[in-house]
């Protein structure tokens, strides 16, 4: 298809639902353009040199980082904007005691005003795109009207995104509806509403990714959580991973990891030396859509084909996969510039240079107790970017799960890892699982929170419901997976890190893999099943083996008082708590004296 800046009017385009959205939102919006995305190679260099001609995009150094460039947000628009997210259900029940509420009719009218001229002197884009592998039955369709020339360029490495998804969609009526707005970005005048009803979308205030590309956490993980209840499937905060073993068998799990809690380094990890022989396939690195197949197994697609990921922490040494993902054909957004148009960030490898440009374009010296790179500083990139992007991320089908994996940050109380009793007490591991807060959102950090199944920001109904629809799935499966979790962060008394992490997590993994395959025996606590003490591969690891065991202490005073903190929070769930978790809290904490 052609690169259109004409009117959409004037368009031949044959879908006549589109069209007509289009162009009542056009109508409101005020545009000076409207351009329609098609997608294609020509027209992302054309809207590259636009946004780099209007400073929204900084060239960076082509010898270096060929094809890619740096963009700088607003500082006060830095990281998804919890307070301002709202689930505009009909019923303020539905969206739950973890979301904020708007009606859709305050929320379509305070927003319409909002919008109403908000583009004039702008281009409109229209970005029509697919979350999910071509031609699966699992893919959904979204439309996205976006004044950001940054957000079409983001979409266009985060997702499916033109002429292909017009051919997808087709005539149908059934796409997200998506409106985003850059506007002046004064939080006062900030919101995202999802209206799960309507399956429409409309932001305005931000241009930072969460918020403002709408096919990840809008579209992918709020919307889709609504309809894999109606519809019988799961859209989860999860990263997908495929372990390859010298034998060639591969086994699949799928962990959710609250934001910036390690996901996107789990699902890239490098095995240690001692693993030799293993690959390490990585399907996705932050959504999984669940869905069961006819085999009464448990498959996985990952929505997205891309990955923005956090940059700071981020090396050669941490994560090889995702240095080299970075290397060409990247999108960075609020990490620091060095004098020769390169990218650097804290915890990148080596010395920090002697001198930078920090995130805010200012000049930074070594030994500045401030940060160069936001702390949320993040790179955007395809997935075939990635050396170890499994070959199944365009299956239609998607994986088939074998575990599922819940882990939070946590300085105590949770082990490196444990294996559930059965779904139910599996299900409960999720739903109560708590996390420190990051920078991914803003807010006070490190402070400890619930996050049901990772999901608390994402899910787009009552989240007391949502944990009934986990234990109902369950009926479903014949071969539902086995349900671990698992805790990277645990900490000594001196707050010093007790397990080293990133690629020594496969060490982890290979447990996680023996227990799924049954050929491995495990300690059973009141709390679960635990490795058996030497039971878990270190070799090669140089760390005290009294680290690793009291990284994997399960302590039944700290697990008491952890079960019995939940009160309030299940409390808050009122009538909507369900029955069987609730049972399950009682039942460990009658163990647990
Ligand atoms: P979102 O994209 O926000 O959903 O984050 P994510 O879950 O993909 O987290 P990511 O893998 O980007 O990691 C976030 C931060 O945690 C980075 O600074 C990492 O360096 C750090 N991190 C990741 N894995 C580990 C680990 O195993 N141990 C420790 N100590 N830190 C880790
Ligand atoms: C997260 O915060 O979980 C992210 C980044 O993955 S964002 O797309 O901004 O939500
Ligand atoms: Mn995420």
């Amino acid at each position: 298809m052609a690169n259109r800046e004409a009117p959409v009017s004037e368009s031949k385009l044959q879908n006549p639902h589109l069209t007509s959205w289009v162009d009542e939102l056009a109508r409101l919006c005020k545009p000076d353009r409207v351009h329609w995305c098609d997608g294609s190679e020509g027209e992302r260099q054309r809207l590259t040199a636009l946004a780099v001609s209007s400073g929204v995009l900084l060239p960076l150094d082509p010898a270096q980082y060929p094809n890619s460039f740096l963009h700088r947000s607003n500082p006060n628009d830095v990281a998804r904007s919890e307070q301002l997210t709202f689930i505009c259900s009909k019923n303020q029940a539905d969206a739950g005691p973890t979301n904020n509420w708007m009606s859709p009719a305050e929320a379509y009218a305070k927003l319409g005003k909002l919008f109403d001229g908000s583009m004039r002197g702008r281009t409109l884009y229209v970005i029509p795109y697919v979350m999910g592998p071509p031609g699966s039955e699992f893919a959904k369709v979204g439309v996205e009207l976006t004044d950001s020339v940054y957000v079409a360029l983001s979409m266009r490495l985060m997702t499916r995104m033109g002429s292909e998804a017009l051919e997808a969609l087709g005539s149908s009526a059934d796409f997200n509806h998506g409106l985003h707005c850059t506007g002046d970005l004064s939080p006062e005048r900030r919101f995202i509403c999802h209206f799960p009803e309507d399956n429409a979308v409309w932001s305005f205030g931000s241009g930072y990714g969460g918020n403002a590309l709408l096919g990840k956490k809008c579209l992918a993980l709020r919307i889709a959580s609504y309809l894999g209840r109606r519809e019988g499937w799961l859209a989860e905060h999860m990263l997908i991973l495929g372990a390859e073993d010298p034998e060639g068998r591969t086994t699949y799990v799928a962990a959710a990891f609250p934001s910036a809690c390690g996901k996107t380094n789990f699902a890239m990890m490098v095995p240690p030396a001692r693993f030799k022989g293993w690959k390490l396939w990585t399907v996705g690195d932050d959504i999984a859509w669940l869905h069961v197949r006819p085999d009464g197994k448990l498959w996985a697609v990952n929505p997205e084909r891309g990955y923005f990921g956090v940059a700071p922490g981020t090396s050669l040494k941490s994560n090889p996969n995702a240095m080299k993902s970075v290397s060409h054909d990247a999108l960075f957004t609020n990490v620091a510039m060095t004098k020769e148009g390169g990218v650097w960030w804290e915890g990148m490898d080596g010395d920090p240079p002697d001198e930078l440009i920090d995130w805010q374009g200012r000049p930074w010296k070594k030994g500045s107790p401030e940060k160069a790179a936001q702390p949320n500083s993040r790179f955007t990139v395809a997935a075939s970017n990635n050396p170890a992007c499994s070959p199944h991320l365009d299956d239609p089908h998607g994986v088939p799960i074998s575990a599922l994996i819940f882990g939070g940050r946590r300085s105590s109380t949770v082990p490196l890892v444990l294996q559930s009793f059965n779904w139910a007490h599996g299900v409960f591991l999720g739903a109560t699982m708590a996390s420190e807060t990051t920078a991914a959102a803003g807010g006070k950090l490190g402070e400890l929170r619930r996050d049901p199944m990772a999901m608390r920001p994402f899910c787009g109904y009552n989240v007391g419901d949502y944990m009934q629809h986990w234990l109902d799935m369950q009926r479903r499966m014949v071969a539902p997976p086995k349900i671990f979790q698992v805790n990277w962060f645990r900490r000594d008394k001196e707050g010093a890190l007790l397990w080293p992490g990133y690629g020594e997590n496969m060490r982890v993994l290979k447990w996680i893999i023996d227990r799924v395959a049954g050929t491995l025996n495990a300690r059973e606590t009141p709390f679960g099943w635990v490795p058996h003490p030497g039971q878990l591969d270190l070799t090669g690891l140089d760390i005290a083996p009294e680290r690793v065991e009291q990284a994997m202490a399960v302590r039944d005073d700290e697990l008491r008082a952890d079960l019995e903190s939940l009160a309030p929070f299940f409390a808050d769930l009122g009538d909507r708590l369900p029955e069987a978790l609730s049972f399950q809290r009682h039942l460990l904490l009658s163990r647990a004296r």
